[in-house]
């Protein structure tokens, strides 16, 4: 399987509670998934062989708006 980095610009992450509901939610759609979330920038470092999409779509199911990604 191929990984591949990728940088969400997330809305609405404020404490630690919502780093682990976003975490787990990207390794629902991938358990060996990399998440690093970044509360002062409001990214998530997704380090990850499932697709941007699925990735996407997890987050915004958590409830955080994925405002732009790279
Ligand atoms: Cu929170």
């Amino acid at each position: 399987m191929t990984t591949s980095s990728t940088i969400f610009s997330v809305s609405g992450m404020s404490c630690g509670h919502c780093v682990s509901a976003v975490t787990r939610a990207v390794q629902q759609v991938d358990a060996g998934a990399s998440v690093k979330v970044d509360l002062d920038k409001q990214t998530v470092a997704v380090t990850s062989g499932a697709s941007t999409d699925a990735v996407k779509a997890a987050i915004e199911q958590a409830g955080y708006p994925v405002k732009a990604f790279a």
